[in-house]
């Protein structure tokens, strides 16, 4: 597409809306910026950009919309925000920035969606390709916008992009080659009003693919049964419950990767350093698409061998008088608390809250009454749980992280796990889940 002198807005002048402007520009579009934020705020790099003459600063009201081509909104903006829904109403057409990305984009694309998982799994898949001998961009929802590499030479073999329900939100081509979607379970309900909407828009990442393409899917996920029957790309499944007939599987502490004409291979379960079954999930899905990138056994199990995890994610945080705390905050919805209480076979003091966005904590309750022998409620969301889970779970309720962990650790026991698996947004406190991680580690040090 040529964007000369095409005006095009942007909002939300973040790490993504200021990345999408500083392309469009340079392309040679008149770019109109604004947030509903004031300037200050705006991310750092925004400074770089002030001055150009093709930028416009424009009130966060529909009136920037006026003689507009087309709306980048940034991912964290709703679909109800009221400049989108003007927009729809005047047919301006809404587009993702990774759609934007897509259109100038000649190196293949990998997707990772899912709602848990995702970082883990782009992450390995990325190391995999490097280990191969494979040049590659990994970022995304992970980190660096896509559009921010679009708008680079572009000398890679392949990009391994990290995709949220936000991006997937408003696509129209965006076609991966591979996509993988790990699992759907309850989170941004507020952001999307219902589970099946997230659901929905989450399955987007397969909307464009063709024959040519790949979809992985993961089998024991029963948001999607049947969606093999509606997808176009050549479907492979990865299952850590049950045997496969094709697509890769657990059998006897192995991995079994089993392709049509094909020799069956297997990666031994002890190779992998990392907690739970839903990382070894992790490894079956990017294993699958490392082979689909032709990357060899060989190299595979050297790069998943080497691969440590990443921080955030029940992370071992210390250890103090024989109780072990680990730190998760990157479980910020109630599926991640799931697998993150499904690692531990020791009694789980749990700490639970931040800011919330709407999550079916009810559905906690089974596991909370399998594996906590307390859970300590904190933040702004600390009633709305505690209105939803079982009477018989011993809870207590914290306005702050830090009480939250005091008070775990004295009534913690020798042998017991103190776990922060918030299953919450961090912003009422915090900056973001890495801030809220790291300060649970600072706290724990000094206890
Ligand atoms: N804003 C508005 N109007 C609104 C909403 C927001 O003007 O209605 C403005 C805010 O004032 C702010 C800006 O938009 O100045 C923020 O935009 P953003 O929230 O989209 O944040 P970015 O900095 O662009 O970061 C985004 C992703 N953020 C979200 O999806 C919320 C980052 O993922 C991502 O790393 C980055 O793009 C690069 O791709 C973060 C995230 O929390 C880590 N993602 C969610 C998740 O993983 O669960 C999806």
């Amino acid at each position: 597409m040529d964007f000369t002198g095409k005006k095009i807005v942007v909002i939300g002048m973040g790490k993504t809306g200021v990345a999408t402007a500083k392309f469009l520009g340079k392309q040679g579009a008149r770019v109109r910026v604004t947030d509903e934020k004031p300037f200050d705020q705006w991310n750092g790099e925004f400074k770089q950009i002030a001055r150009e003459k093709w930028l416009e600063i424009g009130d966060y009201n529909t009136r920037i919309l006026t003689g507009a081509c087309f709306v980048v909104p940034s991912p964290g903006v709703p679909p109800d925000n009221t400049l989108l829904v003007e927009a729809l109403k005047r047919n301006i057409p809404v587009i993702s920035e990774i759609e934007l990305a897509y259109w100038v984009l000649k190196v293949p694309v990998i997707a990772v969606t899912g709602t848990n998982g995702k970082t883990t799994t782009t992450t390995l898949l990325g190391e995999i390709l490097r280990c191969s001998g494979k040049k590659v961009f990994v970022g995304g929802n992970i980190g660096t916008p896509l559009i921010e590499y679009a708008e680079g030479p572009q000398e890679d073999d392949f990009t391994v992009v990290e995709i949220s329900s936000f991006q997937l939100q408003w696509i129209r081509k965006f076609r991966p080659f591979i996509a993988i979607l790990l699992n759907i379970t309850c989170d941004h309900i507020n952001y999307h009003g219902s589970f099946a909407e997230y659901s929905r828009i989450k399955k987007r990442v397969f909307a464009n693919q063709t024959k040519e393409d790949f979809a992985i899917l993961n089998a024991a996920d029963p948001e999607q049964e049947d969606l093999d029957r509606i997808i176009d790309a050549h479907v492979m499944k990865f299952s850590s419950k049950r045997l496969l007939k094709k697509g890769i599987f657990i059998k006897n502490n192995n991995i079994v990767l089993r392709m049509s004409g094909a020799k069956e291979e297997q990666y031994p379960l002890s190779i992998i350093n990392l907690p739970g079954l839903h990382n070894v999930e992790n490894v079956m899905a990017a294993i699958m698409a490392a082979r689909f990138c032709g990357c060899s056994q060989k190299n595979i199990i050297e790069a998943v061998a080497a691969f440590r995890g990443l921080p955030h994610r029940i992370e071992f945080a210390g250890e103090k008088n024989s109780i072990k705390f680990y730190d998760d905050s990157k479980g910020t919805n109630v599926g991640s608390v799931v697998r993150a209480l499904e690692t531990f076979a020791q009694p789980v003091i749990l700490l639970l809250g931040g800011r919330d966005k709407d999550g079916d904590f009810e559905t906690l309750n089974p596991m909370l009454a399998a594996k906590a022998k307390k859970v300590i409620l904190f933040g702004e969301a600390r009633d709305r749980i505690a209105s939803l889970i079982g009477k018989d779970i011993q809870t207590l309720r914290k306005t702050k992280l830090k009480e939250a962990i005091e008070s775990a650790y004295k009534s913690a026991q020798p042998g017991d796990v103190i776990l922060l698996s918030p299953g919450c947004a961090s912003f009422d406190e915090f900056a973001n889940y890495k801030e809220r991680g790291n300060f649970f580690k600072d706290v724990v040090g000094n206890l």
